[in-house]
């Protein structure tokens, strides 16, 4: 996975959430980086590790969890890997004194280091008073144990404007996530007038942010469990992002509650995923969707269920090299964009249902780290190629906004609230096809759309293969002129 699952991994985690005193201990596991050669070796890995945490398409460096008789045998065996870290603990433990010894932060600290659901939504709270006309806190709803699930809308726009949603932290233990989109919710509530990027996008366009859809989880990631990835449902869990109902249980997602990536009962058995569906299906002027995952620096696409090409892969495709291009140009860091059933086909997961039911333009982005532990000195930079992301599109949803009326003038009515980003997008059959025939669709959501339903190989590689295509398709905004007024910003409140 980014996380993906061994199925034997998960009855520690569910001790632990039973048994809330002590938190649980990773004492001697070991983080391992195994080369790949093909399916057949991922498969003999599987079987060896607690939990992998990275996979690439094709061959490639996976990176494992491993108990200490693990690590033992893997050596026995002979299999070939590198030590990333020998005590998992030691980095938990090592984290949990910086933060417990952190000040309480300030408005330039906030960003310094990882933050609390308390402090999170503190900070939700804060962006809106300082600044009332354009930033309003919505509730989503309550998690199961009774959190609220809380974002923001921040526009200049009239309500029902062509809209964006930004969301992190369906999985509790992703944080670096967490940060971004906190992060990309930070860019726009604090633009001023000399921000002219974001000032412009506001003006036409809604953005809607929900930096923490698994409260609990979180929770529990910050006191029980660091590693705890799912919700808090009975102890075990249900790992909200194979919850979705588009294509539910059908690939990579287990009926074994106590698996990584269970899927739950039913499409949609969850509160938090609930919510969320309700949050989007109430806003049909949503255009595109950023979902904000760690790790492993790669921008995702629909189909993460089948190979299959959806309808709209040409302005997928567009939208997801732009994006990785504007990451490059902030940070000098690689994200690919590729097809999520590239990554590995998994079913049930938020892009799918956003695209496939709701015809947003929807990406899963799998931030940069080597683990769900990381250095706080990794916030900065993850913000800057996140937020740049964000802005690439968001510009996209803008150019096909209607114009701000003038200054002055009057408001107007609402845009029409169509489905998606394509000019004509709608719901897509989950078959390919709208007449439930399976044959691919004969009148595709996208209006440059590419057939649909075509198979593909696994590991083509279509999205580099691809990609420099987009740039003359549509003109990128550099990325670095988009994070100029905000870094002249931060500097400013930091004083140096
Ligand atoms: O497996 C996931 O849910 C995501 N990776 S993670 O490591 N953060 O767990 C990727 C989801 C990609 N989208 C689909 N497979 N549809
Ligand atoms: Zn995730």
């Amino acid at each position: 996975m980014a996380d993906v699952i061994a199925p034997s991994a998960p009855l520690a985690f569910a001790f632990a959430s039973l048994t809330a005193a002590a938190p649980v201990r990773y004492d001697g596991h070991a983080l391992v980086r195994v080369w790949i050669d093909d399916a057949r070796e991922l498969a003999a890995l599987r079987g060896r590790v607690d939990e992998i945490w990275t996979e690439h398409p094709g061959r490639g460096f996976v990176d494992a969890r491993v108990r200490p008789h693990q690590l033992a045998a893997l050596r026995d065996a002979g299999v070939a890997f590198e030590l990333r870290a020998a005590d998992l603990q030691a980095g938990i433990d090592a984290e949990r004194e910086r933060l417990r010894g952190a000040a309480t932060p300030t408005a330039s600290t906030w960003f310094d280091d990882f933050r609390d659901y308390d402090a999170i939504m503190a900070q939700l709270e804060a962006m809106a008073a300082a600044a009332p006309h354009r930033v309003s806190v919505v509730d989503l709803g309550a998690s199961l144990e009774g959190r609220p699930i809380r974002g923001l809308r921040i526009s200049d726009a009239p309500p029902g404007a062509p809209a964006v949603l930004y969301s992190g932290t369906m999985h509790a233990r992703e944080w670096l996530a967490t940060m971004a989109t906190m992060c990309v919710a930070d860019r726009f509530a604090t633009a001023d007038d000399t921000d002219a990027v974001v000032t412009d996008l506001l003006s036409a366009i809604e953005i809607w942010v929900v930096p923490v859809i698994n409260p609990d989880g979180y929770v529990i990631s910050w006191t029980e469990d660091r590693y705890w990835r799912k919700n808090a449902r009975d102890g075990y869990g249900v790992d909200l992002n194979r919850n979705w109902d588009y294509q539910w249980a059908v690939v990579g997602a287990s009926d074994d509650p106590y698996a990584e990536d269970y899927h739950g009962p039913a499409p949609f058995s969850e509160p938090e995923s609930s919510a969320l569906r309700d949050f989007i299906v109430a806003r049909p002027q949503l255009r595109a969707h950023i979902d904000f995952h760690s790790f492993s620096q790669l921008v995702l696409r629909p189909w993460g269920y089948d190979y299959a090409l959806p309808p709209d892969e040409a302005t997928l495709s567009m939208l997801g090299q732009q994006m990785s291009d504007a990451m490059w140009d902030a940070t000098a860091t690689d994200y690919a964009s590729i097809h999520a059933a590239e990554l590995y086909p998994a079913a049930g997961a938020v892009d799918d249902w956003g695209y496939g039911v709701q015809g947003l333009m929807a990406f899963t982005i799998e931030l940069r780290g080597d683990d769900f532990v990381v250095p706080p000195s990794q916030i900065g930079p993850a913000c800057d190629e996140n937020v740049a992301a964000a802005l690439q599109l968001a510009a996209w949803v803008r150019q096909r906004a209607p114009e701000p009326p003038p200054e002055g003038g009057t408001t107007g009515d609402a845009p029409p609230p169509d489905h998606g980003g394509s000019e004509d997008g709608g719901p897509v059959d989950p078959d390919g096809g709208s007449d439930g025939t399976g044959e691919p669709s004969d009148d595709p959501p996208g209006a440059d759309a590419t057939p649909g339903g075509a198979a593909l190989p696994p590991g083509f590689g279509l999205g580099h293969a691809q990609g420099g295509g987009c740039r003359s398709a549509e003109p990128r905004a550099p990325a670095w002129l988009l994070l100029v007024p905000w870094w002249l910003r931060r500097r400013r409140r930091q004083g140096t």
